[in-house]
């Protein structure tokens, strides 16, 4: 190399060492990995790298995912301005221009149509701020009951059976440090390695020690892997096993007495229930044998602490609810719960998916897990915001009864907020309809994604490099995610928007907001006293314990790691059992002749959600870039769909075109796409709009199907 050559290099060298760093977490899974991107400034171009940072949940780690995060928050295709539909096209206009179009459409159409034509459509990829505000602008500036969110498809029914049973919903009721110690663990319907990969080494070090893993999946994942047994069930069988489990655990005495005596109602009712039920049937409906049920039932019996976690597998069920509701009263049968060691996790999806679903922005909710039905709680939350109770609305309707009404005509606005509908909900082609109804639909969001293309106005709104909030994550710790990076164009953060619309609407007094810390510092008024409580919380202690588990009362409290110690939250300080049904059997009811496969959705690693992301991260993007079937091969030879070929998927709902991926680690007769793709490949026109009737979750992981090859 020649000296000339030696100091151009060492000039590029001093160039690129030329460094900014930014705090912040990863915008994807509940780990809500701590992280720092530095940002080299080299000739012409800079380049970036993420680095994860020490906290007491990630432990510094990240996953691919979090590594690549800026790969969208940087991408060309973000939009910088609000734009607004004319003739068809999108075009810049000023904020001005866009918050006067909000006020004249919103004011004529709640004239014409009433408040409630107005809806608001949310998001738990916010933070707790925004989620907050989002629910709190629905009801005071709009004065509409129609809001909902994302995570009514993510955790509604895990919430849903965790208040039933617990009397309160915090996803994890121990903290991660739990887990290398306990004795017996059960994964039902989780696939932690991939979704939420920088958990698992709690999981492998609870084997390392000798915990025996019980994985329910109906298929092979990186998840399944680490288990010593795995019972690869039907898809929307999970009710009937857990009955199943339950009684063998009750018939053979591995139940605790004593805990049931002092801290559990509805034990004798489900025992005599479960008696009457046959383990043939449980095995029919599961596929699982009587030796596989036993050997798992009388290890999780047997152990002295063992702890269960659910996710989206039994939980996206239109009997998702009482799925759960099945794992819990084996927990509670055993007494494994509020003690070292022993517990429930509803493993959270999104990076919010807990804070979010605490404030507000469900339909029936109000801030700190309060009631809107409840006379206390309502007037306890009007008298913060400084309204009358009689002002606040009711109750509205879930997400997909959102474009229900939408297609009846009784709501013709929408305020999307960091959400794609129109790939994520099930019966896809009907939601893309009856949002096309819709007189006036605004969109935040980052990208101009399949839903905002169907916007009359899209917002541009801040990314997880620049916007700075409070993420409740995993373990129910809320944590500090400092953002600083300067936003790019006219970009505003999504608390920002929410006060400049209700400026506009006239409800300035109630959004005078200058920073996110101001709006945490009424979420913690509002949520004082609550189930959610906040109170105790101040970003000066997020800063200095590194994150506070909920719930934190009071100034001098530092969180709660392990729930349930002495009393579950119901009034007589009991847990409830409930009589599962042992029907279960969905994919009985729904395969037929026409239809005779089992469709079931969910994830990949190196996807995330919709896809608007991470498709727009050219290294994950080239690690999946279409979407795809497993199929076991002897269904593919049986339907002539072969390996690595286009395969049409149909159900009574629509149908896709996918390439379909031959693999032994799904069962025969189950095919499994994600859900990550749009357009034709958006697997959610085939979902049923069937809902559980606890929750108004939809089935997303069952669905009758027939498969030909596509030419
Ligand atoms: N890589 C990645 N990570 C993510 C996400 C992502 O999109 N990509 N999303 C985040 C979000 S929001 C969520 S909610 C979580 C979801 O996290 P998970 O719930 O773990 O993910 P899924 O893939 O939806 O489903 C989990 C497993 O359920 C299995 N399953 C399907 N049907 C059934 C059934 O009937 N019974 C049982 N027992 N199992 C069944 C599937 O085979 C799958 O392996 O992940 C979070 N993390
Ligand atoms: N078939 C099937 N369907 C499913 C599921 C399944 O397992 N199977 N899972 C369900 C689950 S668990 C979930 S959580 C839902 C998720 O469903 P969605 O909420 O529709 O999914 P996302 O892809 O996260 O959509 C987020 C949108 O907001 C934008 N965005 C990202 N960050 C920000 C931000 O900070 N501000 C704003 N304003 N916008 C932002 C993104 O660009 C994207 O367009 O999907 C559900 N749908
Ligand atoms: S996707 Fe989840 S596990 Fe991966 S880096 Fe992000 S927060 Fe962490
Ligand atoms: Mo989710």
């Amino acid at each position: 190399m020649t000296q000339l050559m030696l100091k151009y290099f060492r000039d590029q060298q001093k160039k690129l060492e030329a460094e900014n760093t930014y705090d912040t977490q990863c915008p994807f899974c509940s780990m809500q990995c701590k992280m720092q991107l530095i940002e080299q400034k080299g000739v012409g171009r800079k380049t970036y790298k993420a680095v994860g940072k020490d906290n007491p949940t990630s432990q510094g780690r990240l996953c691919i995912k979090g590594m690549n995060a800026h790969q969208h928050a940087l991408h060309r295709e973000r939009i910088t301005q609000p734009m607004l539909k004319e003739g068809g096209e999108f075009k810049p206009i000023t904020w001005t221009e866009a918050l006067n179009c909000i006020r004249s459409k919103f004011n004529g159409i709640q004239e014409t149509d009433g408040l409630n034509a107005v809806s608001v459509y949310g998001s738990a990829s916010l933070t707790n701020e925004e989620a907050y505000l989002l629910g709190k602008f629905a009801r005071v500036a709009l004065r509409t009951k129609h809001i909902d969110y994302n995570g009514r498809l993510c955790m509604a029914s895990a919430a849903t059976a965790a208040n039933q049973a617990f009397g309160m919903d915090r996803g994890f009721a121990n903290s991660l440090q739990e887990i290398p110690h306990t004795r017996c663990i059960i994964l039902a319907g989780t696939n932690i390695a991939e979704c939420q990969p920088t958990i698992m080494p709690y999981f492998e070090k609870a084997k390392e020690n000798g915990a025996y893993v019980i994985a329910i999946d109906p298929r092979e994942t990186p998840t399944t892997e680490i288990a010593d047994l795995h019972l690869k069930n039907q898809p929307g069988s999970d009710a009937a096993l857990a009955n199943g489990l339950l009684k063998i655990i009750i018939e053979n005495q591995f139940i605790d007495r004593e805990f049931i005596r002092q801290r559990v109602s509805g034990f004798d009712d489900v025992a005599r229930h479960l008696s009457a039920i046959s383990l043939e049937d449980v095995t029919e409906h599961t596929g699982i044998s009587k030796e596989d049920l036993y050997q798992a039932a009388s290890t999780f019996g047997q152990e002295e602490s063992g702890m269960i976690f659910t996710a989206r597998g039994i939980e996206q069920q239109t009997d998702g609810t009482a799925a759960v509701r099945g794992f819990l009263n084996i927990l509670l049968a055993t007494g494994k719960i509020g003690k070292p060691y022993s517990g429930y996790g509803a493993v959270t999806g999104q990076g919010n998916g807990q804070g979010a679903r605490e404030h507000g922005q469900k339909a029936d909710q109000l801030p700190g897990y309060r009631s809107i039905e409840n006379k206390e709680d309502r007037k306890y939350v009007a008298d913060v915001w400084g309204i009358k109770e009689n002002d606040l609305p009711g109750k509205g309707v879930s997400a997909y009864e959102m474009f229900e009404k939408m297609d009846e005509g009784t709501i013709t606005a929408l305020f999307l907020m960091c959400s794609n509908p129109v790939a994520s909900n099930p019966n896809a082609n009907f939601v893309k309809r009856a949002i096309k109804k819709l007189k006036f639909f605004v969109a935040v969001d980052l990208f101009i994604s399949e839903s905002a293309e169907l916007a009359d106005l899209i917002l541009p709104a801040s990314s997880y490099l620049e916007d700075q909030g409070t993420m409740t994550n995993i373990e129910g710790r809320v944590t500090l995610r400092e953002a600083s990076r300067p936003v790019p164009g006219q970009v505003k953060h999504d608390w920002q928007i929410i006060c400049d619309i209700a400026k506009v609407l006239g409800k300035e007094e109630y959004f005078s907001f200058a920073n996110a810390e101001e709006i945490f510092n009424e979420l913690r008024l509002a949520s004082k006293g609550g189930i959610a409580d906040y109170y105790g919380i101040t970003y000066n202690k997020l800063r200095n314990l590194n994150g506070v588990l909920w719930p934190c009362p009071d100034l001098e409290h530092e969180g709660t790691e392990r729930l349930f110690q002495h009393s579950f939250a119901h009034e007589d300080g009991k847990a409830k059992m409930k009589i599962i049904s042992n029907k279960a059997q969905v994919h009985k009811d729904e395969a037929s002749d026409m239809f005779p496969l089992i469709l079931t959705t969910g994830r990949v690693m190196s996807h995330y959600l919709t896809g608007e992301q991470t498709r727009r991260s050219s290294s994950l993007a080239a690690r999946e870039i279409e979407s795809c079937m497993e199929i076991h091969p002897s269904t593919g030879e049986k339907y002539g769909v072969k390996d690595k070929t286009l395969v049409k998927i149909e159900s009574s709902q629509g149908r896709i075109v996918v390439r379909s991926k031959w693999s032994n680690k799904v069962s025969k007769g189950t095919v499994f796409v994600p859900f990550h793709w749009g357009d034709t490949q958006n697997v959610n026109q085939l979902i049923s709009d069937k809902l559980d009737p606890d929750c108004r979750m939809p089935g997303f992981k069952v669905v009758a199907v027939k498969i030909s090859p596509y030419m």
